[in-house]
């Protein structure tokens, strides 16, 4: 019986992931134009669960890491690019959303070209973040160069923007099992996982430890965008704080493939494979744990 609170745990994460996101937004707002500014601090400070940041600063002390806060500078680097991938998804020559976080979204409100040129400021933004970060953590050249090297990689071809282009090309297309599991491990997999595995290297974990949080963060990552495609065919967009969007698109989803309870039941499977991967890892920590359960539950 644990009398872990979710709920609490995630609020104080976000009191600390908050201050220390505000400090790379102040940066960033004094070197860029005032438009690119307020963009920027749209799509960055307005709201979100922030998970990837906690996924961090959790996998980093649940692996070794001290408690006083010094990871979160390297946190909010997962950050900055979701942050940017959110704002440029919702530009019209992509999903065209104007709905985002229960607000307009950042194109609605500064313009398509300006939000174009804040997403990408982000993008270097987050890896000079994380490599300044990884020197106040004391990882040496050789850790730093490996937790920019996984937070670049998964934002890459061979991560989050390779998704985006098989998300986008899908579009119309009737994606198999196969296709779409490629699809989501890229697209939301990739960054969820990189979370857990930045967090871990920070601590210097083993790499057998590494290697069990990058398993759970590769299972969390699938359970995750299949509950988005439950949330997406079940939720309305006051509940949702954004559009469903995955019929009008015609996306392949996972309520299309298998209909909305087999894929809640897939979704269960990973979370399980996750939870599994910290036993055999020998990682106990009840908020990684409770994490995995809400990624799936969030709809109820
Ligand atoms: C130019 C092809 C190309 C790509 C640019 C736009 C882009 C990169 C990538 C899009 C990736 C994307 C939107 C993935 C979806 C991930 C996802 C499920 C986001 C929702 O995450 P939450 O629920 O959001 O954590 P909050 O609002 O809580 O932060």
């Amino acid at each position: 019986m644990t009398d872990f609170s979710l709920s609490s745990y995630v609020e104080a994460e976000k009191l600390r992931v908050e201050p220390a996101l505000e400090c790379v937004v102040a940066r960033l707002e004094a070197e860029v134009d005032a438009d690119v500014a307020a963009a920027i601090r749209h799509g960055v400070m307005g709201g979100g669960k922030r998970l990837r940041p906690i996924l961090c600063a959790t996998a980093y002390r649940a692996t070794g890491g001290a408690a006083d806060g010094a990871i979160y500078p390297l946190a909010v680097s997962l950050e900055l690019i979701h942050a940017y991938s959110l704002m440029h998804d919702d530009l019209p020559c992509m999903d065209n959303a104007e709905l985002r976080r229960g607000r307009p979204t950042t194109h609605v409100d500064h313009g398509e070209d300006v939000t174009a040129r804040a997403g990408v400021a982000l993008i270097p933004a987050a890896a000079l973040q994380a490599l300044s970060a990884a020197e106040h953590l004391e990882c040496g050249p050789e850790g730093a160069i490996e937790l920019a090297r996984d937070l670049m990689e998964a934002a890459g071809s061979g991560g989050m923007v390779g998704g985006q282009w098989l998300d986008l090309e899908g579009e119309g297309e009737a994606l198999g099992p196969g296709d779409l599991n490629g699809l989501y491990r890229r697209k939301t997999g990739a960054l969820l996982m990189a979370s857990l595995v930045l967090g871990a290297r920070a601590a210097r974990a083993s790499d057998e430890v590494v290697e069990a949080l990058r398993r759970y963060g590769s299972a969390i990552g699938l359970a995750f965008q299949i509950a988005d495609d439950v949330l997406d065919a079940t939720q309305s967009a006051e509940t949702l704080g954004k559009r469903p969007s995955d019929a009008e698109l015609d996306k392949s989803t996972y309520v299309g493939l298998y209909g909305l309870e087999e894929a809640r039941n897939r979704a269960g499977a990973h979370v399980d494979e996750a939870l599994e991967a910290l036993r055999s890892g020998g990682v106990d920590a009840p908020a990684l744990n409770s994490l995995a359960l809400y990624i799936v539950e969030r709809d109820k």
